[in-house]
């Protein structure tokens, strides 16, 4: 296979023993380059994630990884003498000079994790238990990650959900049209004009900063395939200080409608309540012992939140010539951006009854 990168020399500067056999690109994930290879160890066939940070899209790969080195070690020493412990945490591997990332002579960064083995990501949710268990697993994270030590992590996409921020960036878009695109967004342009109001409500609300996750989307948490129990959080690039809205946020956002992200046949996106309700409960069990009142009052519009702010994205790199997402067709952003306003509106419909259900449990 050809690939875009030198995968076997980038593993040449990994503490890895055994000979490499091959590698291949690896995942859906929208920003950096993945990869999973495997080796020859003693006649035992082992496998290794690589991944090439994007460092158009975070500037301090450095800073990211020292977040990252410091993330999976405090979560390492939390699940230490569990059953499967090295299944729990990513586990980075250090380089031959002892870093835990390599810069290849192209200037990227790269890193080498354990595989996470008998388990997988899913694009797409597919039952009610998955919500529950994904949703918990995420809680999980939040919680033993809540006695970090000082100092505070670094911030490795400023702004990151600034939703004023996002929006303000929108109509910079709109105004230059660059790619000619706005014409073919006009009702996707209109909502997200409609809904301006909307974007300030969680700043405003002087909310606690924790650290989160921050992309806490559906295909960022493996699930284990005998148990179906979350069993890591992967996908640690932009874990910050944040706030637990924008978390629960994503996971609504890819957790409650059954429907692929870029899914075009807009029927089949909307928020199902029972969906809802399994990740609700599933994030509560884990969550619910740290949140304030406020916190937990504004988890549903969190989700409305973050589905609208996240469609504002797709629509706005959609209208900027697609120099954000990866795209894999014409028009896929327009696509993402279209199931993410579709879900604000089935969200919208619901959301007197997903706050009353919050509040019962
Ligand atoms: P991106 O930032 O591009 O989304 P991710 O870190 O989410 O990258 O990785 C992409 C995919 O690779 C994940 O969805 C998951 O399926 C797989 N993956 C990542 N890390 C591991 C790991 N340590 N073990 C097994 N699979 C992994
Ligand atoms: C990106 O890396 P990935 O594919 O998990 C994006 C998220 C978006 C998501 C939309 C660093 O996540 O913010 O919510 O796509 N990550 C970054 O699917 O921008
Ligand atoms: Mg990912």
């Amino acid at each position: 296979m050809n690939l875009k990168h030198d995968v076997r020399e980038v593993a040449r500067h990994f503490q890895i023993y055994g000979e490499f056999l091959g590698a291949e690109p690896y995942g859906s994930g929208h920003i950096n380059d993945t990869y999973r290879a495997s080796y020859d160890q003693a006649g035992a066939t082992t496998r290794y994630i690589f991944q090439r940070i994007n460092h158009n899209i975070f500037k301090n790969p450095v800073g990211l990884m020292e977040n990252v080195q410091r993330v999976t070690s405090h979560l390492a020493g939390k699940v230490v003498g569990e059953t499967d412990a090295s299944r729990r945490a990513l586990t980075l591997i250090p380089t031959r000079g002892g870093l835990a990332w390599h810069v290849d002579a192209a200037g990227n960064h790269w890193r080498g994790y354990l595989f996470i083995e008998k388990a997988k990501t899913y694009d797409a949710v597919e039952s009610a238990e998955q919500a529950f268990k994904a949703a918990k697993a995420f809680g999980r994270f939040q919680k033993l990650l809540a006695d970090l030590p000082v100092p505070r992590l670094n911030d490795t996409i400023p702004d990151f959900h600034h939703t004023p921020k996002r929006f303000a960036a929108l109509e910079k878009v709109i105004a230059a049209d660059v790619a000619n695109r706005a014409a073919l967004a006009k009702p996707e342009i209109e909502f997200a004009l409609r809904h301006q109001a909307i974007c300030s409500v969680l700043l405003d609300a002087q909310l606690p900063e924790r650290v989160t996750h921050n992309d806490t989307k559906f295909n960022n948490v493996m699930l284990d395939d005998a148990t179906g129990e979350g069993i890591c959080v992967i996908d640690l690039d932009t874990v910050m200080p944040g706030l637990v809205a924008y978390d629960f946020g994503d996971m609504v956002r890819t957790t409650t409608s059954p429907a692929k992200e870029d899914e075009r046949d807009l029927s089949k996106v909307g928020l199902q309540f029972p969906m809802f309700e399994a990740l609700a409960r599933g994030y509560l069990s884990t969550a619910g012992e740290f949140l304030t009142p406020a916190e937990r009052k504004l988890l549903p519009f969190g989700g409305k939140l973050i589905t609208f702010t996240i469609g504002l994205r797709f629509l706005t790199d959609f209208l900027a010539g697609d120099v954000y997402f990866k795209v894999h067709r014409d028009g896929h952003n327009l696509d993402r951006c279209r199931t993410q306003f579709k879900l604000v509106e089935s969200i919208e419909q619901q959301e007197a009854a997903m706050n009353k259900l919050i509040e019962k449990i």
